[in-house]
């Protein structure tokens, strides 16, 4: 047989819009991927419509790039704006920003497992959202399939939880209003750290009996998923969750490895730089600092509104595995199921230090230091639940001048860069079996495990409701999969014949 290529479009079961296109061919008598291109396929305007505003705008601008990991873009503007202003926040502040950002990725980590990822290895009932499904490779037994689909029901309450925990302190989620630079509005009264105690009490158990067994049973029913998905294994941390002051001691501390090295290197922010090859923005490779966001459409080779970041010229994958790899807390392996028990580990590792941070909150302490400086350049790095977060800011008497967010999903589902070399779920998906070419499910699985977030990866605005989106890149003879459930709560309609509709 021919090689085939299979278009999966829009891919489901993952925040904003992506379209893979793989190439499926026999290669040594298996039906594998042999090339891969993962296209965002919306283009978004925040780093342009935050030029001229106040800084302080930013934390909340930046939140609405994405419903789902919207703490830790208020955590990176605010993080920037005390770089340039030079202020150290008080240690309320600090663990309050961490309380917050830890309940947003214990609620999206629930979510990942049970409500986007499951759903490719179970055989659940005959009503949505588990069908319509492609009903290939479905290998677990009917109480192993009846458990996780009746944990996806508590798996609801428990991300309901959560972002009740998180708003204890930030007041709503999601996009609380209580990130600031210099500080945090919130003052840590004894009720409140009553009330998160309790929320963890709950979620703590979840955890420990329920999500980290869950992912577990799926793994020893999907052993072979130990070992696909691997990708080039580079896999980098800024680092997150900051202990005291210094800036160098967090829970998850920053490094980077390569190819599954257990060496960590140290990261160099100027080895950073973002490539627009292949991506639909004219200019050349910037660092993010002197970036730019000028779209070009179309563009000769161009097949994404996402532009490739790189280290030193190199695709790195982001995201919990990573953290924890650089953390020296799980090093078991780099695939599908790796990348689904680092982030079920994690889950319970920052649930714990929640746990040691309310009790080292100070009820009468201060929450807020006035910031210095409103003139100059920096930039704030953290880790959203899908990986390493970064907005750089240059700011001139208050106004933004530049600005600049480099988002986790953008490293990992970042286009081929000048050199041709693919984005890390590009490359993670070469050399995947396919059984069935009509239904290629073991994409997919890859493709989730990296829990893909378009909307972040593109920072897009939201069109208007009869805003229609016409789908690119399309040829003739191709073959296009579609498929309606967002699965995190929001509706996507899509209206054949070319457009898509986005009424969330
Ligand atoms: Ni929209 Fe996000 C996270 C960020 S992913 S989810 O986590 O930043 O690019
Ligand atoms: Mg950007």
């Amino acid at each position: 047989m021919p090689a085939v290529t299979k278009i999966i479009d829009p891919v489901t079961r993952l925040e904003g819009h992506l379209k893979i296109e793989v190439t499926i061919d026999t290669v040594n008598q298996v039906q594998q991927v042999t090339d891969a291109k993962a296209t965002g396929t919306l283009f978004r305007g925040f780093e342009i419509l935050l030029q001229n505003r106040p800084a302080e705008d930013a934390p909340h601008i930046t939140q609405r790039i994405c419903g789902v990991c919207p703490v830790s873009h208020g955590m990176a503007a605010v993080l920037a704006q005390d770089a340039v202003a030079k202020v150290t926040v008080p240690d309320n502040a600090r663990i309050m920003r961490n309380l917050v950002l830890g309940a947003n990725y214990i609620q999206s980590h629930i979510l990942h497992f049970y409500h986007l990822a499951v759903q490719d290895f179970v055989d659940g009932p005959g009503m949505a959202p588990w069908q319509p499904s492609w009903s290939s490779d479905k290998r677990l037994d009917a109480s192993t399939t009846s458990l996780l689909v009746s944990n996806y029901v508590t798996a609801l309450s428990m991300r309901r939880q959560a972002h009740e925990l998180g708003a204890v302190f930030g007041g709503r989620l999601p996009h609380p209003p209580t990130y600031i630079s210099g500080g945090f509005t919130t003052v840590p009264r004894a009720g409140r750290i009553t009330q998160a105690k309790n929320y963890l009490n709950t979620l703590i158990p979840f955890i420990q009996n329920t999500y980290i067994p869950n992912v577990q049973t799926l793994a020893n029913g999907y052993p072979d998923y130990l070992s696909i998905g691997r990708g080039y294994g580079n896999l980098l941390a800024y680092g997150v969750f900051d202990e005291d002051n210094t800036g160098t001691n967090k829970l998850l501390g920053q490094g980077r490895v390569a190819n599954g090295a257990t060496t960590v290197n140290k990261v160099n922010v100027g080895y950073i730089a973002e490539q627009v090859a292949y991506s639909w923005y004219a200019g050349g490779t910037l660092k993010p600092a002197a970036g730019a966001t000028t779209p070009q459409y179309p563009k000769t080779n161009a097949y994404s509104w996402l532009k490739a970041p790189r280290y030193s010229k190199k695709p790195y994958e982001v995201g919990p595995l990573a953290r924890m790899w650089v953390n020296g807390d799980y090093r078991q392996g780099i695939s599908v199921m790796d990348r689904h028990m680092a982030r079920a580990q994690e889950t319970l590792k920052v649930a714990l230090a929640m746990r040691e941070w309310l009790g080292q909150l100070n009820s009468s302490g201060a929450v807020y230091a006035k910031p210095g400086s409103q003139t100059g350049s920096a930039f704030g790095l953290t880790e959203a639940p899908r990986g390493a977060l970064g907005h750089w800011i240059s700011l001139n008497g208050g106004k933004i001048s530049k600005y600049q967010v480099v988002t986790p999903t953008c490293w990992n589902a970042s286009p081929r860069d000048a050199a041709g070399k693919r984005g890390p779920i590009e490359q993670a998906l070469i050399g995947t079996p396919v059984l069935n070419i009509d239904e290629p499910v073991e994409v997919v699985r890859v493709i989730h495990s990296f829990d893909p977030c378009l909307s972040c990866a593109v920072h897009v605005m939201r069109p208007g409701k009869k805003a229609k989106v016409v789908k690119l890149g399309h040829s003739h003879g191709e073959e296009e999969i579609q498929a309606h459930d967002h699965g995190d709560g929001r509706v996507h309609t899509h209206v054949r014949g070319g457009g898509h509709t986005h009424g969330d």
